[in-house]
């Protein structure tokens, strides 16, 4: 009895965690391209397992990459016989991880203590639905659940609609978690619900704003990998679709749009972190938002949350031609993040995804511009690789608090050019 009980308690071990004891993040800043090509070999090969958190593309950007602790020295004797200058960003991460877990089981016993919902902890997918319920139920003439569809194992997936009335207002569009290990991303999209919700009827622009136009949020778009990043890996980015012959699971959700699918910036192998998926739109989770937008037919502004780099985004990201609007669409990003940076000088670049990042075909914001929508912008919130993807708790309040100046200023001018 007592050796079947150290059995099931090995297997739910083994199930439910994948340690990161030991593996370190390094960033790396290559001098030449040179050495960007000489990254670009490491991120190929697969007998290390290499997460690249920050891909190489060129010089003038840091790279960061976590290294299994097995994997560190190889790693670190491949930079140094390159002269390739590096430096330890995260010393431990699992460490980290078991940092966030206890945060959020402190959190957890003050809410329900307090019964109360800590805007400062990280959420499990249920809590969050939850809580959604909840702020519907305190709001019932402004907020509403709407369902849009079912995720590949099937958890339901609702957008928070935020309307004072009428029918097929024009609206704007905000998405956050598409990629599930992006967490302050959806925890800012829950605070920024609750801001909607509670400066509507107290705060003169949001008031305009909802007296002539909806909202629409969709605060976990990729549930099964937000589940899965909770449960099992917390470096989960992609979906969690089977991919027929191959071992590996998922569908990069932000190179599987019907835009410049399968080009430049996407893979075609099922095990990379950008997988662009077996056809556009393989992914449910993709084809919901996709008919959503397309039967809602009247959104004037789509925009994406994303993590980490602070950066705001305006299409291409497939191309690095300029959209026809991009004159527009960078006076109205660089107006907004200057409205971020004036809360507490976190600074952003502004800029088309392929200029300020990289070449990345196949993304949701592409899409939607290319389909009409012309205020499309992405987000890529804090930090700038401190912490990257392990932001601690205590920077969501303030991330969710900037973000909502940059958030407001858009759709204050999406608002006074949509009559
Ligand atoms: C964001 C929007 C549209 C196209 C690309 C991006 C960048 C995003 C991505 O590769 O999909 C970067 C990220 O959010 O996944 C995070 N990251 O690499 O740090
Ligand atoms: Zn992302």
């Amino acid at each position: 009895m007592k050796g079947l009980l150290v059995i099931a308690a090995f297997f739910t071990a083994a199930q439910s965690a994948k340690f990161f004891a030991g593996d370190q993040v390094l960033r790396i800043n290559a001098e030449s391209e040179e050495q960007i090509h000489l990254l670009q070999a490491l991120e190929k090969q697969e007998s290390i397992e290499l997460d690249f958190w920050l891909s190489p593309v060129s010089s003038d950007l840091p790279i960061d990459v976590r290294v299994p602790f097995a994997s560190l020295p190889a790693v670190k004797v491949f930079l140094e016989s390159n002269n390739i200058p590096h430096y330890v960003m995260i010393k431990d991460v699992q460490e980290l991880l078991e940092e966030e877990r206890a945060n959020m089981k402190t959190s957890r016993l003050r809410e329900s203590r307090t019964k109360s919902f800590d805007f400062g902890a990280y959420h499990t997918l249920e809590e969050i639905y939850s809580w959604m319920d909840s702020l519907v139920a305190g709001h019932p003439h402004l907020v509403t659940k709407v369902p849009i569809g079912y995720s590949y194992e099937k958890r339901p997936m609702y957008a928070l609609k935020f309307s004072t009335g009428g029918t097929k207002r024009p609206a704007i569009w905000i998405d956050a978690g598409i990629h599930a290990r992006e967490w302050v991303s959806s925890a800012t999209a829950v605070w920024t619900a609750n801001k909607i919700a509670a400066d509507y009827g107290h705060d003169a622009s949001v008031t305009c704003l909802l007296d002539s136009m909806d909202i629409y949020l969709l605060i976990v778009t990729n549930p099964d990998g937000y589940v899965f990043s909770y449960t099992n890996n917390r470096m989960w980015r992609k979906t969690r679709s089977v991919i027929p012959g191959s071992a590996c699971r998922g569908v990069d959700p932000n190179r599987n749009w019907d835009a410049g699918f399968g080009g430049p910036g996407a893979s075609q192998n099922p095990c990379s972190e950008s997988y662009h998926g077996p056809r556009a739109e393989s992914e449910v989770e993709v084809r919901n938002v996709v008919e959503l937008i397309k039967s809602h037919g009247n959104f004037r502004s789509f925009i994406s949350i994303h993590s980490y780099s602070q950066l705001l985004m305006y299409p291409y990201g497939y191309t690095c031609a300029d959209a026809v609007d991009s004159v527009e669409l960078d006076s109205v990003a660089s107006s907004a993040a200057r409205a971020l940076s004036s809360v507490y000088g976190t600074s952003y670049r502004v800029g088309s995804i392929c200029k300020i990042i990289y070449q990345a075909s196949g993304g949701s914001i592409d899409w939607s511009y290319n389909y009409g929508i012309k205020y499309s912008f992405a987000f890529e919130l804090r930090d700038t690789g401190r912490y990257g993807f392990l932001l601690p708790a205590n920077q969501i309040v303030p991330t969710a608090t900037e973000t909502w100046q940059a958030l407001k200023h858009i759709m204050e001018y999406v608002h006074t050019h949509s009559f």
